[in-house]
């Protein structure tokens, strides 16, 4: 169970109850503690929470006609977003920025990321290859820069960093903001410290950014600490929080640390990229949504899948319209962390989370159908019709049936989110053509 669900079935014990008594504190705090200590938050940091909690609902007055639940998830929020530490806005001017950290905590993604980011919104970026260790480390960040469209600059083979800065820095000095990856290593040793302080005394950077892998949880704190002290580090990008169940630990580990965290990742994409805000991420986890760093994404996510909004229509679920949703969705990274921003309902991973190839042979499938088929998924339920499509598709009977049974969950799924008002009333607000 994710953080977030831990949280919400915590506060789903609340409901209905009229009056807040000991007993039903101390149940809520027990299943604090748990989905907390589960997502790796330090234990003392935990019990401290759940103390203040306890006397701010215990020791004082809920004020008249305010529900006892909604004065609860309050103070839940508050509490939460005070151990989750900072917010972070990036300013939008020329800079240079350096990346560290620890083998495979994502640096190389993050930078292209990152570069990405900044020439989403007109500002030109280029991204500097000073791994000189991983094998190919040159030819990921290229091939990840052209993706962002960011200059590049790397050469191969060579070992001298500052001559790798210096050429580099001349060879991208028309791009605004210059962003520099550099080696991981498997521990923070003298190697890794003197090769740091050399990119860093010939490229200058404006901020030196540590790169961790949300998967560590608490060690975030160690990690933070040390090399903050060893090169002075201006703050953290926590990365995979799509996947880890240790995200909170991360998080409120790196702020523990007194260091501030300025973006995280949350998926594959170069898109999947978010400026920090403690309280944003705190009322998603607890369900509520956050609209405003949704719309960003989701309009991203339809112009690069060449679709009108008003070509969404949740209605008329049909084979036409399902294949656009799933591109579009794949655009916009793992749909469930989108539904949770919306304050939709738990949904199953299995519906919506699309892999590119996956993605291919529905297209496939779907050419492979008759209009009529296109319409009425009902007649689909036929063996010689689905035999007929593998063979028409070049895919297999399996894939066939995937597909079906992904777009009876789908169907499903539409059908829950159309009974949810909340639901609705969020999604109206983010694509007003949409009809539900
Ligand atoms: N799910 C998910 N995967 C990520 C995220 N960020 C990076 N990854 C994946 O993590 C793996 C390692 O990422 P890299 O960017 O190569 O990490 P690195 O720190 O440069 O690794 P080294 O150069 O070997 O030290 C890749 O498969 C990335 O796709 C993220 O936010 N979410
Ligand atoms: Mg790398």
């Amino acid at each position: 169970m994710d953080l977030g669900e831990g949280l919400r079935q915590a506060v789903a014990r609340l409901r209905g109850k009229t009056i807040i008594d000991s007993k039903t504190i101390k149940e809520f705090n027990k299943e604090l503690q748990k989905a907390l200590i589960s997502a790796d938050v330090d234990v003392k940091l935990v019990f401290e929470l759940t103390k203040r909690i306890e006397d701010a609902s215990l020791h004082s007055n809920i004020p008249k006609g305010i529900d006892p639940k909604d004065y609860i998830v309050n103070l839940l929020f508050d509490e939460l977003a005070r151990i989750m530490g900072s917010s972070y806005s990036p300013e939008m001017k020329p800079k240079r920025i350096l990346l560290l950290g620890m083998y495979g905590s994502g640096k190389t993604t993050t930078a292209a990321k990152l570069a990405k980011y900044y020439q989403n919104r007109g500002i030109s970026s280029g991204l500097i290859c000073c791994d000189i260790t991983r094998p190919a480390a040159y030819e990921q960040l290229e091939t990840l820069a052209k993706q962002a469209n960011a200059g590049f600059f790397g050469i191969k083979g060579e070992k001298d960093v500052r001559r790798i800065i210096r050429e580099g820095k001349e060879a991208l000095k028309d791009r605004k903001v210059i962003i520099c990856d550099s080696s991981g290593r498997n521990a923070l040793d003298p190697g890794l410290i003197r090769e740091l302080t050399l990119i860093a005394d010939e490229f200058k950077p404006d901020e030196k950014l540590l790169v961790v892998n949300a998967d560590i949880g608490q060690i975030a704190t160690t990690q933070a600490k040390e090399l903050n002290s060893a090169v002075k580090i201006d703050g953290v990008i926590v990365t995979k929080l799509d996947g880890s169940g240790k995200g909170g630990g991360a998080l409120s580990a790196v702020n523990e640390a007194g260091v501030n965290i300025t973006f995280i990742g949350n998926g594959e994409k170069l898109n999947d990229l978010e400026v920090y805000d403690a309280k944003k991420y705190v009322g998603r986890l607890l369900g509520m949504p956050d609209i405003e760093s949704l719309v960003d994404k989701v309009q991203n996510a339809i112009k690069e899948a060449n679709l009108k909004p008003d070509e969404v229509n949740m209605n008329e679920l049909n084979f036409e319209t399902f294949y656009a949703q799933l591109k579009t969705m794949s655009g916009m990274g793992p749909l469930k962390g989108i539904l949770g921003m919306l304050g939709a309902a738990d949904v199953p991973s299995s519906v919506v989370e699309q892999s590119e190839d996956k993605l291919k042979k529905y297209k496939a499938i779907i050419g492979s159908m008759t209009k009529e088929e296109r319409r009425n998924d009902t007649l689909l339920h036929n063996q010689a019709r689905i035999k007929r499509l593998a063979i028409g598709s070049g895919t297999s009977e399996k894939d066939v049936r995937a597909l079906l049974s992904d777009f009876s969950k789908m169907k499903k799924m539409i059908g829950m989110m159309q009974n949810d008002r909340n639901f609705k009333k969020n999604m109206s607000k983010f694509m007003p053509g949409l009809k539900m």
